[in-house]
């Protein structure tokens, strides 16, 4: 079990259940080590070996089965990095405020993981033609006790149209940035669904089974869950992809720059549908917008860091930054914010004051 106070460089939102932030300021590298990667947790953490644990897959298949760890960690395995974002990050910038973890910017991070296709041990059940989801349960469970209540206690879960489950981004990993889990990020095996908010990578995954009807658990029906619009009609549906969304991590808030100097403005931008375009800074409120740099290369389901050249004026005084970033869907980062998305998938532009003295 993690000791909170033993945590250091990550901000304590909550220390049961754990909900630690990355102090998005402190963006570095494309690569987030492992020590200062965000975690949710709804529940206290599930107390696992990986000699008991077992992954059991049941439900619409021909031939249930149950894997070790060891046999898992036989299988062919793949490593690649993705970009994992909380569907709540940025909850702390909303008004009205919404309920739920405060999270600043920092509820994201990228990891490269390690582990077996989904599909593969998909494939060795034998998915019944009816079966349309894959349901995934974790390990952690308890009961909701505030507002909207859990029917008792209930396990953390979440699945999968099989559209998206036998896709070869979607990995049972158990590895992060080349070591084993840690408890936080999901021991022994976490599912990672790259391209979707992070509630889709239902850590300490213990079950997985295949259903014909679509399934409609707490966690994405209650919660993580928003109203999407057709014919004007609003209708709940699960959240799923992450949209195109650039966040600046320097200047930090209310930084103090000196009048003249040529500033780094520095960031990440990501989208889950496709790589990103373009990145834009304003200086002005959002009147007048300038090219930033993308840095490196683009990885598919991963962020991309940028940066750009500001010539601070030389009059002291409030400037406020703000960023806004294109994917090569032709998708653009909103202005402002959508009601009916309740308190998630907040990707609107956020502005950085500072000081220029
Ligand atoms: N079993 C389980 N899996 C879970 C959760 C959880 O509470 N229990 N939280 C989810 C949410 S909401 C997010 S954002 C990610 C966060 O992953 P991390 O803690 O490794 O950053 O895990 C997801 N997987
Ligand atoms: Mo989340």
């Amino acid at each position: 079990v993690a000791d909170a106070t033993k945590i250091h460089g990550l901000i304590i939102r909550e220390s049961e259940p754990l909900n630690l932030e990355f102090p998005f300021s402190m963006l570095e590298q494309a690569i987030t080590p492992r020590h200062q990667f965000f975690v949710r947790s709804h529940f206290s953490l599930p107390s696992l070996t990986a000699r008991e644990w077992r992954l059991q897959v049941d439900g619409e298949v021909d031939s249930p089965f149950e894997l070790t760890y060891d046999e898992l960690r036989k299988l062919p395995a793949e490593t690649r990095p993705a970009t994992i974002e909380c569907a709540g990050n940025g909850r702390a910038f909303l008004v009205p405020k919404a309920k739920g973890v405060l999270w600043g910017t920092g509820a994201v991070g990228t990891a490269e993981w390690t582990g077996v296709l989904l599909s593969n041990v998909l494939r060795r059940a034998g998915v019944k033609p009816n079966a349309i989801e894959a349901i995934f349960q974790g390990a952690d469970s308890g009961e909701v006790t505030e507002e909207p209540q859990s029917p008792g206690v209930i396990h953390f879960e979440r699945s999968l149209p099989l559209t998206k489950a036998n896709r070869p981004e979607v990995l049972l990993a158990y590895k992060m940035n080349g070591q084993d889990l840690n408890p936080e990020h999901g021991f022994p095996v976490r599912l990672v669904v790259p391209g979707w908010y992070g509630m889709a990578s239902v850590k300490w995954l213990n079950r997985i089974t295949l259903s014909s009807t679509p399934f409609n658990g707490y966690w994405q029906s209650l919660e993580y869950s928003y109203f999407q619009r057709s014919q004007g009609r609003p209708s709940l549906v699960a959240i799923t992809e992450m949209p195109v969304k650039a966040s600046i991590a320097r200047p930090a808030p209310h930084e103090a720059i000196p009048a003249g100097v040529v500033f780094r403005v520095f960031g990440a931008a990501w989208s889950g549908k496709s790589e990103i375009d373009s990145v834009e800074i304003s200086i002005d409120g959002g009147s007048e917008w300038h090219s930033a740099d993308l840095l490196g290369r683009p990885l598919p389901y991963c962020w991309r860091l940028w940066e750009y050249q500001w010539q601070v004026p030389r009059d002291p005084g409030r400037y406020q930054l703000m960023v806004r970033a294109t994917d090569k869907a032709s998708a653009v980062q909103p202005s402002g914010r959508d009601p009916d998305r309740r308190g998630y998938m907040i990707n609107h532009t956020i502005p950085v004051d500072v000081e220029v003295v």
